[in-house]
C-alpha cells in the first residue's frame, strides 16, 4: 500500500490555502456492483447465476457464480453501450427452424462484448469466444481480476453493463450440438455454444461484497500519514476516516472543519489516474 508522507508545515500551508470554507462532501461513484443472472428466454436455460464486480482504480474483480447450466465450457462476457437490458422473448429469431435468441440477436438489448472473461491471457473481444480459456463445467465459480478501460467503468456505473453467459443445451442432448445449426458469432462453434444462457444487467451494490480495511490515518511525529484511499480498494470508509482525523487534528491544533478540507484535498491529489 502506498504510503504518502506530509510535513505538518505542508499541512499548514495547504490548510491555510483551502481555508474552512471551502469543505466538499465527495459524492464518490459507486465501486461495488452485482447482477442476478437470470435464463435468457426461448433458449431452454435452467440455470442461474450471481456475478459481482468490485472496482479498484484500473483494477476489476469479477466474480460470478452459475449452476444448473451444461457441464462444459461457457463463454462470459461484460457488454456494454447497448440498452443496458437483457433480451426477452421478442427478441427470439428463428435457428435451423428453432425459435432461439441468438449472442447476435440479443446484442441491441445488452450491447456489444467489451471484456471476454476468459480464465487466463487476453480478455478482449478477440477472445470473446476462445472456449479453450473460458470457465467450464457445472457449477461455475469464477474470479480474476481484469484492467478494464475508464469507457468500461463508465459504462458500468451509467447502468449500460450486462454479464452475458453462453452456451445452453438447447436439445437437452447433454452437449453443444447443432439444434440451432453453426454459430452466426463464431462460425467454426454451433449456436448452442454461443447463444446467451444467462443474463443480468449490473446495478450498484447496496453492501460492499468484499469490504477492505479502513483508510489509515494517524498522527505519526510531527505530520500526518494518510493511506492512499484508491489504493485501499474502497471509498466507503470515509466516516471511520474523518472520525480518525478528528483526533489527528485535535492533537494537531486544527479545526475539524480545516482538517476535513485538508483531507478532501489531500485524497484528490493522492488519487491515481
Ligand atoms: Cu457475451
Amino acid at each position: 500500500m502506498k504510503k504518502v508522507f506530509y510535513p505538518l508545515a505542508a499541512l499548514a500551508a495547504i490548510a491555510v490555502t483551502a481555508g474552512p470554507g471551502s469543505v466538499v462532501a465527495e459524492s464518490a461513484a459507486p465501486t461495488a456492483f452485482q447482477a442476478t443472472l437470470n435464463p435468457v428466454p426461448t433458449n431452454h436455460v435452467n440455470g442461474s447465476g450471481t456475478a459481482s464486480l468490485q472496482i479498484n482504480g484500473a483494477q476489476t474483480q469479477v466474480t460470478i457464480h452459475t449452476m444448473g447450466l451444461l457441464n462444459a465450457p461457457h463463454a462470459m462476457h461484460v457488454h456494454i453501450d447497448g440498452q443496458g437490458k437483457c433480451p426477452d422473448e421478442s427478441f427470439a429469431k428463428t435457428h435451423n427452424g428453432q425459435k432461439a435468441i441468438s449472442a447476435t440477436d440479443g446484442a441491441t438489448a445488452y450491447g456489444e462484448i467489451m471484456v471476454a472473461l476468459t480464465t487466463t491471457g487476453d480478455t478482449g473481444p478477440d477472445s470473446a469466444f476462445a472456449l479453450d480459456r473460458m470457465a467450464s463445467g457445472d457449477p461455475i465459480n469464477y474470479s480474476r481480476t481484469i484492467t478494464f478501460d475508464a469507457h468500461t467503468i463508465s459504462a458500468i456505473q451509467g447502468g449500460k453493463a450486462v454479464i452475458v453467459v453462453h452456451g445452453t443445451d438447447y436439445s437437452g442432448s447433454g452437449k453443444y450440438d447443432n439444434a440451432l445449426g453453426a454459430s452466426e458469432d463464431a462460425p467454426h462453434l454451433p449456436q448452442t455454444a454461443t447463444a446467451p444462457a444467462l443474463c443480468g444487467v449490473l446495478t450498484a451494490a447496496a453492501v460492499s461484497p468484499s469490504p477492505s480495511a479502513p483508510v489509515d490515518t494517524t498522527t505519526s511525529g510531527q505530520g500526518i500519514t494518510i493511506n492512499n484511499p484508491s489504493s485501499s480498494g474502497s471509498s466507503s470508509n470515509s466516516t471511520l476516516s474523518v472520525a480518525a482525523l478528528s483526533v489527528a487534528c485535535a492533537s494537531l491544533g486544527f479545526s475539524v472543519a480545516t482538517g476535513i478540507a485538508v483531507w478532501n484535498l489531500l485524497r484528490r491529489a493522492n488519487r491515481q489516474p
